[in-house]
């Protein structure tokens, strides 16, 4: 069923607390934590609770789950302090834009000059 913890996600396991992760933030429906090769000083991924493999999956089969990522997103970026300066937020979706963990995530990056276009 569509939401349903995979037996075999990675994400799951963190949701779970069978994989360690440095956690930012937790609510209800989301986990924050930090990436584990981070890009920038501030790399934290958003992920909903529920697992649907990608942002647009999650954003069809639970619209109010992927409101609350994309609100957590700005949170962490208050936590990290990087708010005021700007943040990028990501969903790489599909294996053609870099997604490799097929557990809806943002990832969240601040803390330093980002370009535009990233390539
Ligand atoms: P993506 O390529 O968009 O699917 O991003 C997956 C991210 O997940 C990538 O930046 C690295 C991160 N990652 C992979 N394995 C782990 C892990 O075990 N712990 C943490 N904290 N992050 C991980």
């Amino acid at each position: 069923m569509a939401g349903e913890p995979q037996a075999d996600c990675l994400f799951c396991k963190i949701v779970a607390g069978d994989v360690p992760a440095t956690i930012v933030r937790e609510t209800e429906t989301t986990v924050a934590f930090r990436d584990i090769n981070p890009q920038a000083p501030t790399h934290v991924l958003v992920i909903p609770k529920e697992h649907h493999r990608d942002a647009a999956t999650l954003a069809a089969e639970a619209p109010q789950a992927a409101a609350d990522v994309l609100r957590e997103a700005r949170e962490v970026a208050v936590h990290d302090g990087v708010e005021a300066t700007g943040y990028r937020v990501v969903f790489n979706t599909g294996s053609g834009a870099g997604q490799t963990v097929f557990h809806a995530h943002a990832h969240v990056l601040g803390g330093r000059g980002l370009n535009w276009p990233p390539g």
